[in-house]
């Protein structure tokens, strides 16, 4: 069969169409694939699904601080392009590391239900039964996100805030088979994801580290004009999380904000509202500008079949109120213009530039 798509006939004769998924090689990236095949293939039995692996320039640079290495998109680049060029129909990322705007011609069709978005505390097993409160005095604590660093500094002055790169597998080896880190800190989600929920010592509330934008949600990618494809995973948008999602990212699109500054979030949806406290951070966490905002949000799941299709923060979600989206991206991005009114931007280049010339 001619044209970009890959059919198959089947042993009835009936010519399918193949989904094809594609998936950086990573063990978390690939847990992450799979169990939204899963998903599908439960939802659609007769669809074939096809798996594609590939590196992307994320996982071959595994030395660099993930803040210093200036290529945007870092993980989603290589994929994007098959997803172009019709090789992959389908992709799926932690949504903390999609930028709030793609390029043109890909969305966001499905955001899943959030797992645990807080980040957690892994001990050097030495350390064992020890909390960040009771290390001793000049531990090293392995992280490479600004945002981690800067909360947790501030609020641990005693402890020290060293680099730590590559996958999650990597970090571990790292912390567990030298003497490097007395701790690491890494997202709850991708431990349970990964299996190793066992080596949670301690997850981190709001009180000592706010999440990143996103962090804990599944994303999938997929082109904007393949409607087949668009429908069929909008099925996977978990309402609250979208909602939740959509502040955060509208919050940090407005800061100006890319996947690796000191912005930190929390969202909760309760009785129809939804609540976002957002923060800004300078790099030691000395400088702080935080605020909570609330805004009404009905999740009545009317489809309004006449409204034209629209992106909030590039996630498509027409199966969704669009009054809904549409309140969710205003209070990200009013909040973003308090904190921006008490100077979020002076703390935010100074932040960069500092980094930069590290
Ligand atoms: C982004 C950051 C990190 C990842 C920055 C941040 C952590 C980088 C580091 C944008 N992406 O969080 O402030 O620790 O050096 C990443 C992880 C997951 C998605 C791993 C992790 C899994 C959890 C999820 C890397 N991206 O943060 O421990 O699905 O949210």
């Amino acid at each position: 069969m001619d044209g970009p798509f890959k059919y198959i006939r089947e042993g009835n004769g009936k010519v399918s169409r193949v989904i094809r998924m594609g998936t950086r090689k990573s063990q978390l990236a690939r847990i992450q694939t799979d169990s939204v095949a899963s998903t599908l293939k439960e939802l659609y039995p007769d669809v074939h699904l096809e798996i594609v692996a590939m590196s992307t320039i994320g996982d071959k640079i595994l030395d660099t601080a993930l803040s210093k290495i200036g290529e945007k998109s870092l993980f989603t680049k290589e994929l994007e392009n098959a997803l172009e060029r019709n090789e992959v129909d389908i992709v799926v990322h932690s949504l903390k590391d999609l930028p709030t705007s793609l390029p043109p011609g890909f969305t966001i069709g499905a955001i899943l239900q959030r797992e645990n978005p807080h980040d957690a505390v892994v001990l050097h097993p030495k350390n064992a039964g020890l909390t960040l409160d009771s290390l001793p005095e000049k531990s090293v604590i392995g992280t490479s996100s600004l945002r981690r660093a800067a909360q947790l500094k501030k609020r641990f002055p005693q402890l020290e805030f060293e680099n730590i790169r590559g996958n999650l597998n990597t970090r571990l080896k790292k912390l567990d088979e030298k003497d490097d880190y007395a701790a690491i800190i890494l997202a709850a989600a991708g431990l349970k994801r990964m299996g190793w929920e066992n080596r949670i010592s301690q997850i981190l509330g709001p009180e000592d580290c706010m999440y990143a934008v996103g962090q804990g949600a599944l994303a999938v990618e997929v082109r904007a004009q393949d409607k087949d494809i668009l429908e069929m995973v909008s099925v996977l948008h978990h309402p609250d999380t979208v909602l939740r999602c959509i502040s955060e990212r509208a919050f940090l699109k407005q800061l100006e904000g890319g996947c690796s500054v000191p912005v930190a979030v929390h969202t909760e949806v309760k009785e129809s509202k939804l609540y976002l406290t957002g923060a800004v951070y300078s790099l030691d966490g000395a400088d702080c500008l935080k605020d909570t905002m609330q805004t009404c949000v009905e999740i009545d799941n009317k489809v309004s079949e006449s409204t034209p299709e629209c992106v909030h923060v590039a996630v498509t979600a027409n199966s969704i109120s669009s009054s809904a989206l549409d309140a969710a991206e205003k209070l990200g991005m009013d909040l973003a213009n308090v904190l921006l009114n008490k100077g979020a931007k002076d703390i935010l280049t100074t932040a960069r530039k500092l980094n930069d010339a590290r």
